[in-house]
């Protein structure tokens, strides 16, 4: 291309280059958004639904990006300014209504096409969960996640999701104070946790293993430790495990606090693990790690190491006031603040107690 013709219209020879160009780029492209591992394991029996619908956009995504990016390229070398044409200026342009149509009109058929297409798609794995379905309750609260369900007319909450494979499942999703989001990525649904309405969504899981609950919205300062372990069990599993939760081992103990009919070991440790539900306490397990309770969350400080030279009194001064001193590498706001509120002096007494007992233990 010589100096003269460069300000002449693309020639036939230029086309044929870009579009070579063109589709060797796109093909490179496509074929590296296909290969690429995106997602974690398929968990669910919708997951594969959503994977093909993210490899229909990939395959549809990357030609048009690389059109864009060849033609933005192409025109930066064709007609750059040189030395000496600072104050030329290019010929007078009014538009080509043609080019405006096709332009126009191809993405609106592009993006008609892939919207009805996902429509299509939600509409199929939204399908209402059939009656008799089981509801599992998932509430999100700075920074925890709580599940519960009713099994043999027993309601069990947890801070672990325990489920069974291959049976469908009702989430239904609520949250108590900011906006979370509940996610498991290896099942691809997610949903906002709206305060003061209930969302959710429907699915059967695919694929025992352990999994996690991940929040998918900032929702505060220990949002990014905003996860619960998921356990996708065998039916044997799942049902031995409900036995086991459903037997009423200390199940009393939290009640049975101010009348001394149970050891106070026994409502120390049904504190430390499960909380208080019906004040809304988050059980400690759900963040900190202690071996003596068997919980191994890594939110909080590992308490075996970060109060195991205090005294009881230094323990139950964190409890109620979390803030005075955190340990480091840990941000303040995260441990809640409203446990010396939600729990009574003895049940207080009680978790010190059992916490001291516990990290002091040799
Ligand atoms: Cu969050």
């Amino acid at each position: 291309m010589g100096e003269d013709t460069r300000r002449g219209p693309v020639t036939g020879r230029m086309w044929v280059t870009l579009i070579a160009i063109g589709l060797v780029a796109s093909a490179i492209g496509i074929a590296l958004g296909l290969s690429l591992r995106w997602f974690p394991a398929q968990g669910s029996t919708i997951a594969h639904k959503i994977d093909t619908f993210w490899d229909v956009l990939i395959i549809v995504s990357v030609p048009i990006f690389v059109g864009v990016v060849t033609m933005v390229l192409f025109s930066i070398w064709r007609w750059r300014q040189r030395p000496g044409e600072e104050l030329l200026d290019g010929p007078p342009i009014h538009g080509n209504t043609k080019l405006e149509v096709v332009w126009t009109t191809i993405p609106t058929i592009i993006i008609a096409g892939l919207c009805a297409y996902a429509t299509v798609l939600l509409l199929d794995i939204q399908n209402a969960p059939a009656k008799g379905t089981r509801v599992i309750n998932v509430t999100g609260q700075q920074f925890a996640w709580t599940f519960s369900t009713v099994e043999n007319g027993k309601k069990i909450q947890t801070n672990e999701l325990y489920v069974p494979v291959g049976e469908p499942i009702n989430f239904k999703v609520r949250s108590l104070d900011v906006i979370h989001d509940f996610w498991v990525p290896e099942w691809r649904l997610k949903v906002d946790a709206v305060p003061g309405i209930t969302t959710g969504y429907a699915l059967t899981p695919s694929k025992v293993g352990n999994y996690q609950v991940v929040c998918a919205e900032l929702c505060g300062l220990g949002h990014a430790f905003m996860r619960a372990n998921v356990h996708v069990l065998p039916a044997a599993k799942y049902a031995a495990w409900v036995q086991k939760v459903t037997t009423p081992v200390g199940a009393a103990a939290v009640g049975a606090a101010s009348n001394g009919s149970a050891s106070v070991d026994t409502i120390g440790k049904q504190l430390f693990v499960a909380g208080n539900p019906s004040t809304g306490t988050l059980a400690c397990g759900t963040c900190h790690t202690m071996k003596a309770a068997g919980t191994s969350s890594a939110t909080g400080p590992n308490l075996d190491k970060f109060v195991a030279q205090d005294p009881a009194s230094a323990i139950r001064e964190m409890i109620v006031n979390p803030n005075k001193e955190i340990a480091t590498g840990f941000a303040k706001g995260v441990m809640p603040v409203n446990i010396g509120k939600t729990l009574n002096k003895q049940q207080i007494d009680a978790l010190t107690a059992y916490i001291y007992k516990s990290v002091h233990r040799r």
